[in-house]
């Protein structure tokens, strides 16, 4: 009778298992067959009535019965861990094939778009571009320039201090008095770079700026060189119809001095919004390198002459874009650089 009953539980929690959907429902059958309140613990509390010759029988069909359903249950466990294993690794499959995000891509800065033309247009005429440190001694900032202490172009050009001797350049000039040193005649360089002043910071003032410096020293190098030089880069810049004028001025470095003037690149010289109504464009100074400056140099300056050029880097992006505020320059707002 017991027997029959363990045998009837044994087979049809055997079928339940065997077609159990879930986990969940695995794990109910298990309480229903198992479990404290289970049929088949159900069974073992009526052993208590069986006789001594069969208790032990029934006993060990019993534990038989349960050890199977305990596999039974491990097994299909064990099924329904590898499916949902199977349906995550699905899930999770990447489709190869699919179109990636687009990343927005970065692009040149105005300052160095310009500077990069610059470079080219100098490259091509044979130069070579040079660099320098930007915390400078105040002898080749200034000493070496002919700008001695108490000079008035010390006040124009006041700049920070890291000691009494040294300081953050004013001008890219010292990089091409360090290149004199190191370097014979012929000299065809470009010196670009960071330069400081101590100014406050407002639409056309900053304390760090860029500035492109230029110098050529050779055996006869006349102001001749100078303007056929300074206007290819004016008409490579500008374009082909561009025209220079040069206008007398003074700079403690070099003698004689001038002013270089480009015709209005938007209304090429009749004179609008953009020139003043001028005409003309002021773009960079420059002139024949002074004579003590290419003797601090090392070079002789009985057998040597040169010219030399300095523009400001920001003022020409300026112009060539209309930006009329140079903080924009150093903001890093990107609706302000993507327009370029
Ligand atoms: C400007 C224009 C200029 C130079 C820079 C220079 C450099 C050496 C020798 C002679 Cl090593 N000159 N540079 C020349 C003329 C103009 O810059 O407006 N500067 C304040």
């Amino acid at each position: 009778m017991i027997k029959s009953q363990l045998e009837s539980i044994r087979q049809a929690a055997a079928e339940k298992i065997a077609s159990a959907e879930d986990r969940a429902e695995l794990e109910s059958l298990r309480v229903a067959y198992l479990g404290k309140k289970g049929e088949l613990t159900a069974i073992l509390k009526q052993m208590g009535g069986l006789s001594a010759e069969e208790r032990p029988v029934v006993g060990q069909l019993a534990n038989e019965a349960r050890t199977y359903l305990e596999e039974l249950i491990a097994l299909s466990l064990q099924r329904f861990k590898s499916l949902e294993k199977n349906a995550r690794l699905a899930g999770e499959t990447i489709d190869v094939t699919m179109p990636g995000t687009p990343v927005p891509r970065g692009h040149k800065h105005p300052l160095s778009i310009v500077l990069d033309e610059v470079k080219e247009i100098f490259l091509g005429m044979g130069f070579s571009v040079a660099s320098g440190p930007e915390v400078e001694l105040d002898y080749y900032n200034f000493e070496a320039l002919n700008i001695p202490p108490g000079h008035p172009a010390r006040d124009t050009q006041d700049t920070f201090y890291i000691t009494e001797n040294i300081l953050l350049r004013t001008q890219t000039s010292p990089v091409q008095i360090r290149y004199m040193e190191s370097h014979k005649p012929p000299i065809r360089i470009i010196a670009p770079g960071r330069v400081y002043r101590s100014d406050a910071v407002d639409a056309t003032h900053s304390p760090l700026f860029h500035q492109i410096e230029g110098l050529v020293v050779d055996r006869g190098i006349t102001m001749g060189d100078l303007k056929a030089c300074l206007e290819a880069l004016a008409k490579e810049l500008f374009g082909q119809a561009t025209k220079i004028r040069l206008r007398p001025h003074h700079f403690p470095f070099t003698e004689p001095s001038c002013e270089v003037d480009v015709s209005c690149f938007r209304c090429g010289g009749e004179g609008c919004s953009m020139c003043k109504g001028e005409g003309w464009i002021e773009i960079l100074g420059a002139g024949m390198v002074h004579p003590q400056v290419l003797r601090n140099g090392g070079i002789d300056p009985g057998e040597f002459s040169g010219f030399a050029f300095g523009v400001g880097l920001e003022r020409i992006v300026m112009a060539r874009y209309r930006i009329d505020d140079l903080r924009l320059f150093y903001e890093n707002d990107i609706r302000f650089l993507s327009q370029f």
